[in-house]
């Protein structure tokens, strides 16, 4: 098995699927994917039509994977070191699905809305939506905090799975967008966890060159 990775260092859901392979000890190749470029943009839309990141291609099984959750769930199936991230057990994998579909959907979506309207020129903003994110943000920020209220070590119990994989990058923005360390401490106890975890710390330190490109 040969895997690549479209990717760009600063992109969320490319922190989703790192930190799985990262977490698998999988091996891979990262190529970063410059959007930007009308070039290289038109070369990837024939493997991500949406031009969506990340892509993960498995060249010894010839597929291109796209949404974030299949991917983990396709290393679940293929790579040893990945099962636990969602296991097989339907009763089991359906909390983390359940947890994954929440922080990517009422996290990681409020913050791309927030951080893609800086981009916009003026007379272009959507002043509506943003405030539509930021509210849905809140609750969802509110909603972690009660749930990581029992000692639970992570979003779906005690061991680390692909809920956490989505959970990291999302509180970890949400956090730089919305700082909720001084009212919200056990999401901010949640995230000091994820952080310290060696395959979120390592994507974080490869974002960092990069992170002077983030819209303020
Ligand atoms: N549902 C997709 C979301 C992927 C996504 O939205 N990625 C962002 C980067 S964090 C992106 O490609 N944005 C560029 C665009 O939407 O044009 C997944 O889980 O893979």
């Amino acid at each position: 098995m040969s895997f690549v990775l479209y990717h760009h260092p600063l992109s969320s859901y490319c922190w989703k699927v790192s930190i799985a392979l990262y977490e698998a000890d999988a091996d891979f190749e990262a190529r970063l994917v410059n959007l930007g470029d009308p070039a290289e943009r038109a070369e990837y839309l024939t493997l991500s039509p949406f031009g969506k990141i990340p892509v993960l291609r498995d060249e010894t099984a010839k597929r291109t994977l796209l949404e974030t959750s299949l991917i983990i769930e396709y290393l679940a199936m293929t790579v040893p070191g990945a099962a636990g991230l969602l296991p097989a057990a339907r009763e089991l994998a359906f909390p983390i699905r359940a947890k994954d579909r929440f922080f990517d959907l009422y996290v990681n979506t409020p913050i791309g809305k927030i951080v893609t309207d800086r981009l916009r020129p003026q007379g272009g903003k959507d002043a509506i939506g943003v405030e539509a994110a930021r509210n849905d943000l809140q609750t969802a920020i509110d909603i972690v905090e009660r749930e990581m209220a029992d000692s639970s070590a992570w979003a779906a119990g005690d061991t680390f799975t692909m809920a956490d994989c989505a959970a990291a990058p999302a509180l970890y923005y949400a956090n730089k967008i919305e700082p909720f360390g001084d009212t919200h401490p056990n999401a901010t106890a949640y995230l000091g966890r994820l952080t310290g975890r060696p395959s979120v710390a390592r994507v974080i330190r490869e974002a960092e060159p990069f992170f002077s490109m983030m819209p303020a």
